[in-house]
């Protein structure tokens, strides 16, 4: 099985959680949903664990339990996300106007005093996430997307080539959704982005159901076509978690929604 996959099985239970941004409550709030001594018990988070906006940027305390729960728990899991990747390819990521790469290795410092575990330690963990997941009941999930190049499954499988920069991995930690209001735009403006045509297409490809990202923002969940975005911390007042039975099938959306939780 490659290592950039994660397949769960027709049996047990599945939290997932998107983008945390920093956020250590809410991290908290999550962990304590999970039975951690469950082994059938699984939690996915879908990257984006890092890089607070915020003045209370606990992003390095996220990590390091991160990094402890990976090494105890086979079903504690995390996605890279555009933020971890940025880390990676060495890439400077900008909100507000703040370099978030150069940030995050200034806060390592800070919280550390001295520079261990350095960002060399982190971005080796960040190199063994993996970038997506597959549910034997009809998901597929990653960070961000789908990517409108992949046309068949070698296309899909082309991405674990090694490549951070692979344009079609890229594709999947960085497009975002068309939204109603774009559907008039040009193609230039449609760069980057996908619609509900794509992700039935994609879905068509890997051979599932319905799909699950985070990355955009939105007020608790959004539906676009079979794809489910959803904000579990991050800038919305209606953080979503899903509960996933993995012995029932998801064969299309309404199974999906029933799967969906409030946080608080
Ligand atoms: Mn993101």
């Amino acid at each position: 099985m490659n290592d950039k996959i994660i397949e769960f099985p027709k049996f047990g239970n599945l939290i997932i959680v998107s983008d945390l941004h920093g956020n250590y409550d809410d991290y908290e709030a999550y962990i304590n949903l999970w039975d951690s001594k469950d082994q059938d018990f699984h939690i996915l988070f879908l990257g984006d664990l890092i890089h607070s906006p915020y003045f209370n940027d606990r992003s390095i305390e996220i990590l390091d339990d991160v990094i402890e729960k990976s090494k105890s728990y086979p079903n504690f899991h995390v996605l890279l996300g555009n933020h971890e990747w940025a880390h990676i390819t060495h890439t400077d990521i900008f909100k507000g106007g703040d370099n978030q790469r150069e940030d995050f290795e200034h806060l390592i410092s800070y919280k550390k005093r001295i520079h261990e575990p350095t960002i060399t330690e982190y971005i080796k963990f960040f190199k063994r996430l993996p970038f997506f997941a597959k549910t034997a009941n009809g998901l597929f999930i990653s960070h961000a997307g789908p990517s409108k190049k992949v046309k068949t499954s070698d296309d899909f499988n082309d991405i674990f080539d090694g490549d951070y920069n692979n344009p079609i991995l890229n594709d999947f930690l960085w497009n975002r959704p068309i939204r109603n209001i774009y559907r008039s735009q040009n193609a230039s403006f449609t760069k980057g982005k996908y619609a509900e045509r794509d992700v039935f297409s994609f879905l068509n490809v890997v051979g599932s159901k319905c799909m699950v990202v985070g990355h955009s923002p939105v007020n608790g969940y959004e539906k676009l076509g079979n794809q489910l975005i959803i904000s579990s911390s991050f800038d919305t007042d209606n953080k979503v978690y899903l509960d996933i039975d993995l012995s029932k099938d998801i064969l299309h959306m309404n199974h999906l929604l029933d799967c969906i939780r409030y946080s608080d």
